[in-house]
């Protein structure tokens, strides 16, 4: 807790950092969104797995501030990949945040998120935010409001880790959401798993629905990608595509496919 506490005083010092993984399109071939995911390497203690540590951000009552260093950096990241020579590669690229349900609920939430998106005007239409289930269990009037102010802010919610929550299917028509993230527990069991077959047909017929967009995490295999691909998927994530890249690498890595 008090390196974490030190490292979000300094996150660069500290060896906080973002790392960015592809959605790719059911082609395989359009880069449709990325991933920003946390990283941690303390100077002393090594690199620690986000898993662990931002349970102790929310218990130590930091998680808002390295929230919103998180979400300060993705939207610089974002303004600085459409102000450079590479803008071509990133026209349309949609960017993802995780954002935990503690964090979420603090009082600053919106204007944090308010104060990451001030300079990035069309580009904030670009902006997801990843939210999970635990959130929409309690989701009395005040997380609705809550929901609403942020996407009039222009960004998008989309749901995350889908199916391992208390899922209402209510609050899928009911709340502001565009998109729902199966979750790896689920792709990895198709195609041979029955259940797990269920689930991800069931999941994807019910979300195009209601009109929303379905991401798969997690896709490891060509068998997995063909089942979801074969049940409409919107978009594909996972180590058969492309793991998380720091900026330089995903740049390599952009440019190279092109
Ligand atoms: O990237 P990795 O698979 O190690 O992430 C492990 C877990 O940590 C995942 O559940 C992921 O959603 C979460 N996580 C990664 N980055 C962030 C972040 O910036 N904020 C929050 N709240 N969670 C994150
Ligand atoms: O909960 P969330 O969806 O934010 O978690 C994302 C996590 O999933 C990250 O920690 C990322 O490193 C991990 N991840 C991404 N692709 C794969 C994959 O293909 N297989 C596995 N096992 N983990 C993955
Ligand atoms: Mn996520
Ligand atoms: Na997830």
């Amino acid at each position: 807790e008090s390196a974490l506490r030190q490292a979000v005083d300094d996150p660069l010092r500290g060896g906080l950092s973002l790392v960015y993984q592809p959605q790719i399109d059911a082609d395989g071939r359009r880069l449709l969104g990325l991933e920003a995911l946390l990283r941690w390497d303390d100077p002393a203690l090594g690199p620690i797995s986000p898993a662990e540590f931002i349970g102790v951000a929310e218990d130590a009552g930091i998680i808002d501030r390295l929230g919103a260093w998180v979400l300060q950096t993705a939207c610089r990241q974002l303004a600085a990949w459409h102000a450079s020579a590479d803008a071509p590669l990133f026209a349309q690229v949609r960017l993802a945040v995780n954002i935990s349900p503690i964090e979420f609920a603090r009082p600053g939430f919106v204007d944090h998120v308010r104060d990451a998106l001030r300079d990035l005007g069309p580009a904030t239409r670009l902006v997801e935010l990843e939210i999970t289930e635990s959130l929409l269990v309690q989701a009395g009037a005040d997380v609705t409001e809550r929901m609403r102010a942020l996407t009039q802010l222009g960004v998008e919610l989309c749901l995350d880790d889908f199916g391992t929550g208390y899922s209402s299917l209510g609050y899928l028509q009911r709340l502001p959401i565009g998109k729902l993230k199966i979750d790896r527990s689920f792709v990895n069991g198709v195609p041979g798993d029955p259940d797990s077959a269920a689930i991800v047909r069931a999941t994807l017929s019910m979300a195009h629905d209601l009109g929303l967009r379905v991401v798969a995490e997690g896709v490891e295999t060509p068998e997995q990608r063909d089942f979801l691909r074969l049940h409409g998927c919107d978009a594909f994530q996972g180590w058969l595509y492309a793991r998380a890249m720091a900026p330089a690498e995903l740049l390599a890595w952009l440019r190279a496919r092109q």
